[in-house]
């Protein structure tokens, strides 16, 4: 095709479309001996992929242009639970995904997304990083995948819905909330009293615009950055649960480079997710203005009627008993007894 008219043929289909067209296109030119691919379910505005850029770069330089890491945002490649099965055949070689989410391939990944189990940031990272954080590493790296050792920044999650505001377990009753794929995510609004849709995140902003689903809950720095609050009237500052991304590798694409070579694209990922987590930091504290002006309404919620609802329905008994007490012991070491 001419380039001219392969430019206005792109310029006639959905972004969506064109996005991996054109990333295909970078594949081809590549001249590394090893080029990898990097999938994510994020836009290229978030911390995220921004980070992901310059590691990207950094892995080039100082690989001396032997290591092409090609970066997919958006789930370009494919929804998050088609990019898992990618990832765990070799197809993709990277992915960063929630721990929950992975939680259907490796249940106890999910252990971190218990509901209000951290009350700050230091408390995550000194977790996640520390006794936690490596028990859940290890039970990935018993499958054909591994996790880079920092887990990345998701953020607290926020509560945002179409039709009135929530401040009480009382006014999630019914609700038609999307929870992403996951068994905990499900359970926990379910035993919340909302009625949860899973539906992958490349299908969220549709799901919210056309009403399939009313609400749905994520950090504010992705409802911003995804354009959520276009969709969106009110937002609950819930912060019922942090969730982040382990950055994933398929073992046998990553085993193909030499040791040097590994060391580089290790060091570079686990730098760049350190400041990814603070990134994202900086940004729950600067958003709600932000939002605000774009519309969004937003307002506290009663955390103790939270807890309670949960405590009640035997939610932190439940998960309890089905991750067992080695643990449920690990995350309360961090957070102190929960339910
Ligand atoms: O799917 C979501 O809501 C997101 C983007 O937060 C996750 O990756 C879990």
């Amino acid at each position: 095709m001419h380039p001219t008219s392969r430019r206005s043929f792109l310029q006639g289909i959905s972004l969506a479309v064109a996005a991996p067209a054109l990333s295909l296109i970078s594949t081809r030119a590549s001249a590394a001996e090893f080029t990898l691919r990097y999938a994510n379910n994020l836009p290229v505005t978030h911390p995220m992929n921004m980070r992901a850029k310059e590691m990207a770069s950094r892995i080039l330089a100082e690989s001396k242009g032997r290591v092409d890491i090609q970066v997919f945002p958006s789930n370009q490649l494919g929804s998050d639970t088609d990019t898992l099965s990618q990832l765990r055949s070799g197809a993709v070689d990277f992915f960063t995904l929630s721990p929950l989410i992975l939680g259907t391939f490796v249940p106890e990944a999910q252990i971190s997304g218990i509901g209000f189990a951290f009350k700050s940031y230091d408390e995550v990272w000194k977790a996640l990083d520390g006794d936690l954080g490596a028990h859940v590493r290890a039970k990935i790296g018993t499958t054909s995948i591994f996790a880079f050792e920092k887990i990345w920044n998701g953020g607290f999650r926020q509560i945002t819905t179409s039709e009135r505001p929530v401040a009480h377990p009382k006014d999630l009753k019914g609700l038609k909330l999307r929870v992403p794929p996951s068994p905990l995510w499900t359970s926990m609004f379910k035993d919340l009293g909302t009625s949860p849709a899973s539906v992958n995140f490349a299908e969220v902003y549709s799901a919210l615009q056309t009403h399939v689903v009313e609400g749905q809950e994520n950090p504010l720095s992705i409802i911003y950055t995804a354009k959520l609050y276009e969709v969106q009237k009110f937002c609950a500052l819930s912060n019922h649960m942090w969730d982040g991304f382990w950055f994933l590798a398929n073992k046998d694409s990553f085993s193909r480079l030499p040791r040097e070579l590994q060391k580089i694209v290790a060091d570079a990922i686990n730098d760049a997710g350190v400041k990814q987590r603070q990134d994202v930091q900086r940004l729950d504290q600067t958003l709600r203005a932000k939002l605000e002006s774009a519309g969004l309404r937003f307002n506290e919620i009663d955390t103790d009627a939270f807890r309670k609802q949960l405590n009640l329905s035997g939610f932190y008994t439940d998960w309890r008993s089905k991750f067992g007490a080695e643990t449920w012991g690990l995350l309360e070491k961090y957070t102190g007894t929960l339910g």
